[in-house]
């Protein structure tokens, strides 16, 4: 069976396969990524109304791809206070979010304990409150600093109020792409093992992939279908994010910025080759609104949430550090076609938002 025949079929696509899919057009491609986006989802596009809280920018590591750690290209280093947290997390309950996504630098003054107190004070606080915190780099870095297992990490996490883990981290496997880029820091075998054992304890989680630097195609494609062997065997993985790299304030020198044809293409190939993983999320924090918007149309049917504030990322020059009103957030969706869905953490329909903005515009109606 030729690829096409594969792509027409249905059948899963193999490592070969993969890395030719990048050789057919971009047309090609959005019109298979297309159909099976449309039918799972039909028109809808899903999102939530979340916050961001990077509570400290201070690392033990040096990827060379980061422009938040407090380092010689950015020498603010900053801790914030389990008050400031609180206080963040109130003002944004207020605003209306459902998740507050927790994830920092890994910084040895923290401590474990630090972080286990502030996600059980947000829960006792807010018990309905979706606590999304601690990628796979953040549990490896903690259970070296206290020579604990993974497992007893999991253990605290969860007694302590933790609901699902972020997809960060991830970065590229391939080991000697990983080596040069982010080198020292979890592998990629111990990223996919917390993660295993994070499904196995009956929990859900996301996963990254950082393209666009010095990555190859195969090495994106050799990504993706060692998340989908992970995920044929523990199956808890909600959503893959393709996290368009940002260029900025960073120690990786790039010369040649992604054109927007191959970040569509990989958001497209996601959704082809990751069969078993339900939702491609298009992060318009990395992407571009303009392309999140676009990849609609090339097999995304997520565009992450609301945010409120966002540093990681915008430190590298991504245009996220104040997040989208809700508003604007339903209306770009809806002008561009599509039905906004809100949704909560884990993909259950929270409200149809063409209707509620309907109802907001002609309240009679
Ligand atoms: O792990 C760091 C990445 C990640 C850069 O799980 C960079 O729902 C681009 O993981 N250019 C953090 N990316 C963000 C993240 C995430 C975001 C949204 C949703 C979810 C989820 C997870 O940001 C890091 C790293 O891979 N990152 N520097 C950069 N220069």
């Amino acid at each position: 069976m030729n690829l096409i025949e594969k792509l027409e079929s249905g059948q899963r696509l193999s490592y070969e396969d993969g890395v030719a899919l990048y050789d057919l057009d971009l047309f090609t491609l959005g019109m298979y990524a297309d159909k099976i986006r449309r039918n799972k989802y039909q028109n809808k596009t899903y999102f939530n109304i979340n916050r961001h809280i990077n509570p400290t920018n201070i690392c033990k590591d040096v990827c060379q791809f980061c422009a938040y750690s407090a380092s010689r290209k950015n020498p603010k280093p900053y801790t914030m206070s389990h008050d400031e947290i609180m206080k963040t997390v109130d003002n944004s309950v207020k605003n209306g979010i459902k998740e507050v996504h927790i994830v920092s630098a890994h910084n040895p003054d923290s401590g474990l304990q630090w972080y286990l107190d502030v996600f059980r004070k947000i829960k006792e606080k807010y018990p309905d409150l979706h606590v999304k915190a601690l990628t796979a780099a953040e549990i490896h870095f903690l259970s070296e600093e206290y020579n604990l297992s993974y497992q007893d990490i999991i253990d605290k996490m969860i007694e302590n109020g933790v609901d699902s883990m972020p997809g960060g981290g991830a970065e590229i496997f391939d080991e000697k792409v990983r080596k040069r880029i982010c080198g020292g820091k979890v592998t990629s075998d111990q990223w996919l093992e917390i993660h295993k054992l994070w499904h196995t304890a009956g929990r859900q989680s996301n996963a990254t992939m950082l393209f666009g630097h010095i990555e190859k195609p195969e090495h994106r494609i050799d990504h993706m279908v060692r998340l989908r062997e992970l995920q044929d065997k523990s199956g808890g993985f909600n959503a893959f994010i393709p996290l368009v790299y940002q260029r900025e304030n960073n120690f990786l020198k790039v010369k040649n910025f992604m054109k927007g044809q191959e970040i569509l293409k990989t958001m497209a190939i996601s959704r082809l080759m990751l069969d078993n993983i339900p939702h491609i999320k298009a992060y318009w924090v990395t992407s571009t609104v303009k392309l999140a918007l676009l990849s609609q149309e090339f097999g995304a049917n997520d565009l992450d949430g609301t945010i409120e504030k966002e540093s990681i990322n915008s430190a590298a020059g991504a245009a996220s550090a104040t997040g989208m009103p809700l508003q604007e957030f339903v209306d770009v969706i809806s002008n561009s076609g599509f039905t906004p869905i809100e949704r909560d953490s884990l993909y259950n329909e929270v409200r149809d938002w063409s209707i509620e903005s309907k109802w907001k515009l002609n309240p009679k109606t």
